[in-house]
């Protein structure tokens, strides 16, 4: 691993240099443009990005995207500046609230349905309101979230509402046994849902085995010739409020069957999990973090065992994205983030683009620039 890639949440030098550049620009007028040029006493960089911020006005950041009554409905964190400097913590992502977005069309206006849900309504809550998801069942919308609890602990909380975009009313306590962060649920054509959670160094994932709290390391283990952490995955029990059984390890194997290794940090999980299901096959798809990634695995089963498969999105401006995936009216897409309006690590902006599967199950690669 590079010196580069070593800060969590810091940014690898090359794309910070760009967010430098964009931010000197955006700061006078452009924000949000989507073609940025930016001079300084030697240097001109152009950057085009793929797609523009989807939401102007605040920042938002890890989309988790659904269809519920034919309309879009986006699940993001908000991000803003709690003036903490940037660390390996992640405490600089500080946010307190989430607001819920929904379109009708890709490319048509998109609609902020206002405070969904504030930390200071969760009886639980320590800080930090970091990656949720939804889940739909019988007529009421589960909201599963990551906060620190007052031990500044990780864990997953559930609450619930009528509305797809809320408000949602938290739950007295966590889910038992829930522990890190991004969960992100799955309901399976049968009806069974599944919900997968986790992220090491800041979202704490390193610090538990076998469901117990084990030590407090701040990053890697170290252990880079051991399989590598896995993101976790457990079926909800029919109330969608509690874990049916202990949660197991998401598998990722190499195309030769073996687990991948702590050292592979260009193809091991790092946070940021998401489901979906083409043509039968089950898609695990995640960040590798440090190395700015958005990887894929293909099983047979949402429990996995998953076998890589390859890259499908390229570094974005910014540490690292977190992504979802959703098809609509026939086509698919990956709502993802970037920098774009900031230039800064900690207040992000969510986009969307078109994703591909190829004619033999594979997912065409995306570059969120345009060259
Ligand atoms: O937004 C806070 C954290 O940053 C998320 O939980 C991670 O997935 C990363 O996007």
């Amino acid at each position: 691993m590079s010196v580069l890639n070593k800060v969590r949440f810091g940014m690898p030098l090359y794309l910070a240099a760009i967010g430098v550049l964009i931010s000197c620009n955006s700061s006078s007028s452009s924000a949000g443009k989507n073609d940025t040029t930016a001079t300084g006493a030697d240097t001109i960089a152009k950057v085009k990005f793929l797609s523009p911020p989807l939401v102007k006005d605040i920042y938002t950041a890890d989309p988790s995207a659904h269809v519920f009554n034919g309309k879009i409905y986006i699940y993001p964190s908000h991000d803003y500046d709690a003036g903490i400097k940037e660390n390996d913590n992640g405490d600089h992502f500080a946010m307190k609230d989430y607001h819920i977005f929904s379109m009708d069309s890709i490319g048509g206006p998109i609609t902020d349905h206002g405070v969904a849900l504030d930390v200071k309504d969760i009886p639980w809550a320590g800080r930090q309101l970091w990656a949720s998801d939804v889940a739909y069942k019988s007529g009421t919308y589960y909201l599963y979230f990551p906060l620190k609890n007052k031990q500044d602990i990780f864990q997953i909380g559930v609450a619930t509402s009528e509305n797809p975009a809320g408000p949602f009313k938290a739950e007295p306590e966590p889910i038992t046994g829930s522990y890190s962060i991004d969960p992100a649920v799955f309901t399976d054509t049968d009806g069974k849902t599944y919900i997968y959670f986790g992220g090491i160094w800041g979202g704490q994932l390193q610090q538990w085995a076998n469901g117990k709290r084990v030590n407090d390391s701040k990053t890697d283990l170290k252990n880079d010739d051991a399989p590598a952490l896995s993101c976790k995955v457990v079926q909800l029990k029919g109330n969608m409020k509690e874990f049916d059984g202990a949660p197991k390890d998401a598998l990722i194997l190499d195309s030769l069957g073996k687990p991948l290794l702590g050292k592979d940090h260009d193809r091991r999980f790092f946070e940021g999990s998401w489901m979906h299901k083409y043509n039968n096959k089950y898609y695990f798809s995640y960040s590798t973090g440090d190395t700015h990634l958005l990887c894929y695995a293909i099983g047979d089963s949402p429990m996995g065992p998953f076998t890589y498969k390859g890259v499908f999105m390229k570094p974005v401006q910014g540490w690292t994205t977190h992504h979802s995936i959703i098809e609509f009216k026939g086509k698919w897409y990956i709502f993802y983030h970037d920098t774009e309006l900031s230039g800064k690590t900690h207040l992000r902006n969510i986009k969307v683009t078109e994703l591909t599967h190829n004619a033999d199950g594979s997912i065409a690669l995306i570059d969120p620039f345009v060259k």
